[in-house]
């Protein structure tokens, strides 16, 4: 089993192709290296302030983490709207909801000492399965880079069609290393979780997720993001986070004419993001 790696400028098909057929895929150097520099030092003390609120035995107790990335760092937006990485996803959401949005942003600095995450699909968030249909995409950007001695994402390639008694089964994990700038991208029903790290250096990511826009989000959106903050950010941000409708009814705001959105754009009929 192997994890198939794609240059940047890779025609987008043959990575969907890549990542439907395993379930995973990276994408190397995607990120401009001055995000990567700002996203990384935005965080960077953050990470020390406020970092350990998740330690737990299934998160670890040497892994610091932070959510609500972008009201943390202006510069996390071009990576969570990347327009490359959002090409990608669009085939596989896309036909089975109008847009999709912003599920969860998190920091991820794994220390040295910590162990292997234990395996899990981050779409168990959501209480049931239907054969066939992604209800999220996960994005894992190298903030540093990734190796197989500093907690390199484990994977389990075709983990995805291996559903067994309602949960998706891993029969073995292979590691992701990638330059600093790549991202790693994976379905919500495969198989996968933080590595060892064996290394004496710190090992930062940022994984987001994006989920179909007619389920309820991972985090709430409208309470971590502060409305000041995502007034500063693109039309095409605050749609991601979810300030637009599914469809012509779902999640309407009052008086909202239909398939508008509230933030920037009162009278917008906009393009639905995607279509
Ligand atoms: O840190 C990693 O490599 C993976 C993190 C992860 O899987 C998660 O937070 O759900
Ligand atoms: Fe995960």
């Amino acid at each position: 089993m192997q994890l198939q790696y794609f240059e940047a400028d890779a025609p987008v098909l043959e990575i969907v192709e890549a990542l439907r057929q395993d379930g995973a895929v990276a994408v190397k150097e995607l990120a401009p290296r001055s995000v990567v520099d700002d996203v990384a030092s935005d965080l960077r003390a953050q990470f020390d302030a406020e970092g350990t609120y998740a330690q737990c035995e299934f998160n670890g107790f040497k892994t610091l983490r932070l959510s609500s990335i972008l009201a943390r760092s202006h510069a996390s937006a071009e990576l969570i709207g990347h327009d490359r990485l959002l090409e990608i996803i669009d085939p596989i959401l896309l036909p089975n909801c109008t847009n999709y949005r912003i599920g969860s942003t998190t920091g991820v600095e794994i220390l040295p000492g910590e162990r292997a995450q234990v395996p899990h699909s981050d779409g168990d968030i959501y209480p049931a399965r239907i054969a066939g249909l992604e209800w999220q995409v996960s994005a894992m950007w190298a903030l540093t880079e990734f190796t197989k001695e500093n907690g390199a994402t484990r994977v389990a390639i075709g983990s995805h069609k291996n559903l067994v008694d309602g949960r998706f089964k891993a029969d073995e994990m292979i590691q992701s290393p990638m330059p600093r700038g790549s991202v790693l991208i994976y379905l919500g029903s495969t198989v996968h979780g933080g590595g060892e790290n064996r290394s004496s250096a710190p090992r930062m990511g940022l994984v987001n997720t994006y989920s179909l826009g007619w389920l309820r989000q991972e985090v709430n959106q409208y309470l971590a993001v502060p409305r000041s903050v995502i007034e500063g950010h693109s039309e095409k941000i605050q749609r991601l986070l979810g300030y637009q409708t599914h469809g012509p009814y779902l999640g309407k705001y009052p008086d909202q004419p239909d398939g508008g959105w509230y933030l920037g754009n009162e009278a917008g009929r906009g393009k639905v993001y995607g279509k």
